[in-house]
């Protein structure tokens, strides 16, 4: 029961952190930070109240490392739709990255390449168990791999969230395998 209210929190903190923050006239700084009281009196006042102790658990314990708490501001590490300068230092990537995705969409990437879609940037995992769940989000999982230390080579620039994500701005589909 308890879990499910966290991952209800978790849901509710990367829908405004991430994607709709003026829904419940939240702001967001450049760098994605909402100020941590102002974040709990917009969501009571939208009918979701969160108290502070709770926030902080669900950051503390939320499986992937979603939110950065910060004295008094909060922020989504990663996978924004709205425009935030996340500040990532650029990092030599691995050889090898993953990317998991549907088998629906497999041909238009082996076409088209990896695009960012919805989100800032195209998201890869540093391993394939990683990347099989987040491919198995939307039906049944394929794995792609991408040869990011020779993207890098190349002059791709990787950075990568304090959660582990890989993030670049797109991957053309001679560096997939
Ligand atoms: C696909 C979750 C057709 C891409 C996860 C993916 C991740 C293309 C979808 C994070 C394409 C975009 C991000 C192309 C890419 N043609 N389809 N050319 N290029 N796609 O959700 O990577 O739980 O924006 O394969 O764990 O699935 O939210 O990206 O299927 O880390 O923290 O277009 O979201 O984390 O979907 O997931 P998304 P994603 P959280």
């Amino acid at each position: 029961r308890d879990e499910r209210r966290a991952v209800r929190v978790s849901k509710y903190l990367a829908r405004h952190l991430r994607h709709r923050p003026g829904d419940i006239g939240l702001v967001l700084d450049r760098e994605g930070w909402a100020d941590v009281g102002e974040l709990l009196a917009a969501a009571a006042r939208h009918g979701f109240p969160i108290g502070r102790g709770e926030l902080e658990r669900v950051v503390a314990s939320d499986g992937k490392g979603r939110y950065a708490l910060d004295g008094n501001r909060i922020r989504a590490v990663q996978g924004h739709s709205v425009p935030v300068e996340l500040n990532l230092p650029v990092a030599p990537p691995p050889d090898v990255l993953y990317h998991g995705t549907a088998g629906r969409f497999v041909a238009a990437i082996r076409r088209e390449g990896l695009r960012p879609m919805g989100r800032h940037a195209v998201h890869l995992s540093p391993d394939r168990e990683t990347a099989e769940r987040v491919g198995a989000r939307r039906g049944a999982p394929v794995v792609l791999v991408v040869r990011a230390g020779r993207m890098a080579a190349d002059g791709h620039e990787f950075r990568v969230t304090s959660n582990g994500v890989w993030l670049t701005a797109s991957v053309p589909p001679r560096y997939l395998c």
